[in-house]
């Protein structure tokens, strides 16, 4: 049941852009100027695009968002029943319990229901008449390179690897490992999976061999897919090889992966030069071709397991996030359609990588459910040059973009020429998401990009959530830029103090959601306890994202980024203790402790404190040692930026490492270092000051 406190406050909201003056026209943004005080400036949807739009209003929105929090079964299902359901779901049984005093938390949705998200995504559209329309547009790393794929096509590709994985044996609930760059396979690979009902875990191909090792160990894969190389921009990087040595240091619990299925992908490799293990290695265009074309699809329960995406938690172990099928389908699908503003004709390209969840849902699910043309690329956004996003958008008219601030700030440091010289008058709807975006990056989007034109979706969502959570609506809501706005239908947002309780109206606080939402996570994989642990122990009865944030006086939700030990480098999430831990691999390191700085193109970056073993100088091979440990144990992308040599770390005097005094000295705040009267031994504290440009 709904709280009527929230309803109540939402109302209010609802009155305000529009309403009394509180927010007025007067202090809408004035292009391209950066006006005092950031939170009073919106941006007013153009009124030509509201008229067109979805949700076209504060009010038409309130409508939607009142019914789906009173009545949350009936609202959800009257979007499920857009999608074929073998059986249909027993609308009495939707259940949840987010409340860790009230017994295991349980969360269900379409339960006894019985459906395919594969089938929904493509044999549901090509029924419906779109067989001859573009699915897939392919963009590879050469400008010039390309590729695109009818529905008709992505199924009978689908159909054809989903036979063979049936042939080798995979059957429904097995789990499949895919480690794959943004080739057209990737989606390919996770249709097939769904489709005969095994559960796809794809580890993003930046992960390390050891990464890949860990999570291959956690999930017991049946068969791994990959490719045998990949070029990024001007790089040439060797997934086979990465797979070869996961796969023989993968014995835990193991009965080691016995089938190896991979992509030759000729342009950066050829099968020739490829390592090989005969009788594991199967190349893809020798014996999936050979399958039929057609392929009975496996009905599974709309709570049976559709996909394992790990991701870092405050351990050095990553925690394997399950989505089941029924209520991510309807979920996703339904969050790209609104928040997107979603129209047959656009063209759709989301820059992220299908290895994290926003490739899932908003690069795969979510766009082919609503049988969208969607476009994937291979290579960086900067190669050959800083233009090659805006040459991309020219050369497929794509209507809506999706993409991360880190992308957006590394692209303005560059320069406008390099956008302007390209029309993007295609562009419709723009959207970012993986950390806050400030609003610099923001209006630098919006004016430059955008044109001044384009609505952006600040989505805020997580690995967990399966979908957006709090988005604006495209047309439907003045923006502020740096704020994600209001909640997803459905979704009920508390801003709750150090003890649990809630903080109504404008506020700071612990950012929870109260009851649940279609696309949640039901548990994380093997781990149940962890998962109450996590998400519901923190703040008993709600689920507690590991997000700060505050609500404005218009009730406008600002996400401030991680409470916990994760640090959001470019978008992408990683543990402190997963650095910690392979820092401390090193022999030569006795003692590590990582922090987040700013950083002003990826947001955050690492910084590492480390102790050495007795006797041990630091010296600048060590540093780049310990540095290359961290890329092999985890990936490029969580390598720190810098290694801070510390004799002694500021511990209490139970032994507790005091970060809140390193991150005071990694961000150079050393006149504010704080109380350290706490300190064991404060006289650490000089000797780190002394070695901070070591
Ligand atoms: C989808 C995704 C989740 C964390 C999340 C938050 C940060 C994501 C954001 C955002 C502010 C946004 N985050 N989107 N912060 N504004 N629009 O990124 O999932 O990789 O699990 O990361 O990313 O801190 O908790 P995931």
């Amino acid at each position: 049941v709904a709280s009527h406190d929230h309803l109540r406050h939402m109302d209010s909201m609802a009155q305000l852009p529009f309403g009394a003056g509180k927010i007025s026209h007067h202090n809408a943004v004035i292009l391209g100027e950066a006006p005092a005080s950031e939170e009073n400036d919106l941006v007013f949807p153009n009124a030509e695009f509201s008229k067109k739009a979805l949700v076209s209003s504060p009010e038409k929105y309130m409508e939607m968002y009142k019914r789906s929090v009173v009545d949350p079964a009936g609202f959800w299902s009257e979007f499920a029943s857009e999608f074929y359901w073998k059986k249909k779901w027993v609308r009495e049984v939707f259940s949840e319990n987010l409340d860790v005093r009230k017994g295991n938390v349980k969360i269900e949705w379409f339960k006894g229901g019985k459906t395919n998200i594969c089938h929904n995504a493509l044999d549901r559209n090509v029924e419906a008449g779109s067989g001859d329309k573009v699915a897939l547009y392919w963009e590879g790393n050469e400008p010039g390179q390309d590729g695109k794929l009818t529905y008709k096509e992505l199924l009978k590709n689908v159909c054809q690897l989903a036979n063979y994985l049936r042939h080798v044996g995979v059957r429904k609930g097995d789990a499949v490992v895919i480690y794959l760059p943004m080739l057209m396979q990737l989606p390919i690979a996770m249709l097939a999976c769904a489709r005969i009902g095994a559960v796809h875990s794809v580890v993003f191909a930046g992960f390390s061999s050891d990464s890949l090792v860990q999570r291959i160990e956690d999930c017991k894969p049946k068969v791994v897919i990959t490719c045998n190389a990949v070029c990024r921009g001007s790089k040439v990087i060797h997934l086979k090889d990465i797979v070869d040595n996961a796969l023989a240091d993968s014995t835990k619990n193991v009965d080691s992966v016995d089938l190896c299925l991979t992509y030759e992908n000729k342009s950066a490799l050829s099968r020739e030069e490829t390592k090989w293990t005969k009788g594991r290695d199967f190349w893809w265009q020798d014996v999936v071709s050979v399958f039929p074309t057609e392929c009975q699809v496996e009905w599974v329960d709309a709570e049976d397991p559709l996909f394992i995406l790990y991701t870092s938690g405050s351990t050095a172990k990553p925690k394997g996030v399950l989505h089941t099928t029924g209520g991510y389908m309807v979920y996703s699908a339904i969050t790209f359609r609104y928040a997107f503003d979603y129209k047959p004709l656009d063209i759709y390209w989301c820059t992220a990588d299908c290895g994290w969840i926003t490739g899932h849902s908003y690069v795969a699910y979510g766009p082919l459910l609503n049988g969208a043309t969607i476009l994937i690329y291979e290579g960086v956004p900067n190669y050959p040059d800083a233009g090659r996003s805006w040459d991309i958008v020219d050369k497929y008219k794509v209507t809506i973009f999706y993409t991360a601030p880190t992308l957006i700030r590394s692209l303005m440091r560059e320069g406008d020429q390099y956008v302007t010289r390209y029309s993007r008058k295609s562009l419709r709807v723009l959207g970012t998401v993986g950390e806050p975006i400030n609003p610099t990056a923001w209006r630098w989007f919006f004016n430059v990009v955008g044109n001044a034109q384009c609505p952006i979706s600040d989505t805020w969502w997580q690995t967990e959530t399966g979908g957006f959570m709090i988005t604006p609506l495209p047309g439907a809501w003045p923006q502020k830029p740096g704020s994600a706005t209001f909640p997803f239908f459905g979704v009920q947002p508390v801003i709750v103090d150090e003890k649990g309780n809630e903080i109504i109206g404008e506020c700071s606080g612990y950012l929870c959601i109260k009851t649940s939402w279609p696309g949640a996570l039901r548990t994380l994989h093997g781990d149940h306890e962890r998962y109450e642990t996590t998400y519901f122990k923190p703040f008993p009865g709600y689920y507690f994202s590991g997000d700060g944030c505050s609500r404005d006086k218009d009730g406008y939700y600002w996400i401030t980024g991680r409470v916990d030990d994760v640090i959001n480098v470019s978008g992408h999430r990683i543990g402190t203790a997963e650095v910690e831990s392979a820092l401390i691999s090193h022999p030569k390191c006795a003692e590590a402790a990582v922090v987040a700085i700013e950083h002003e193109v990826k947001g955050q970056g690492i910084y590492a404190f480390v102790t050495l073993v007795k006797g041990v100088p630091f010296n600048e091979e060590l540093r780049k040692e310990l540095i290359s440990t961290v890329r092999n144990q985890i990936g490029s992308f969580a390598a720190p930026e810098k290694i801070h040599w510390a004799p002694e770390l500021p511990k209490t005097r139970s032994g507790k490492i005091m970060r809140r005094i390193l991150r005071k000295i990694a961000s150079k705040q050393l006149d504010d270092i704080g109380d350290t009267s706490a300190l064991a031994d404060p006289s650490v504290i000089p000797q780190l000051i002394a070695l901070c440009d070591h």
